[in-house]
């Protein structure tokens, strides 16, 4: 999900009647921020994990993943939203299955 913030919410100066809401720059990096956790089937072990990991941290945006093997959810964080068929295809080209949005299936 990506979060969006109407514009006036980025201004920065002293709150005004024009602008009543006042982020700090660092609150609009975090609003930019995007997490996401997927379901993948096929991983059994630390390797395939591996697989994944190095596959989807090629995804343009990727900054970070983390993939828990047991219930098979792959979390990626990202400087924006991303294109699911990105996702979809590095999970394929790792060898797996993707199976959707974690909170979907
Ligand atoms: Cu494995």
């Amino acid at each position: 999900m990506r979060i969006v913030l109407p514009d006036k919410a980025f201004y920065a100066g002293p709150a005004t009647v024009d602008h009543p809401i006042v982020v700090r720059p660092e609150a609009r990096r975090l609003a930019d921020m995007s997490e996401n956790t997927y379901l993948v089937t096929g991983m059994s072990c630390g390797h395939c994990a591996q697989s994944v990991t190095e596959e989807l941290a090629e995804v343009p945006g990727v900054e970070n993943v983390t993939v828990d093997v047991e219930t098979g959810q792959v979390t990626v964080r990202s400087a924006e939203a991303l294109d699911e068929t990105a996702i979809r295809a590095a999970v394929e080209e790792a060898g797996y299955t993707y199976e959707g949005l974690a909170s979907l299936v």
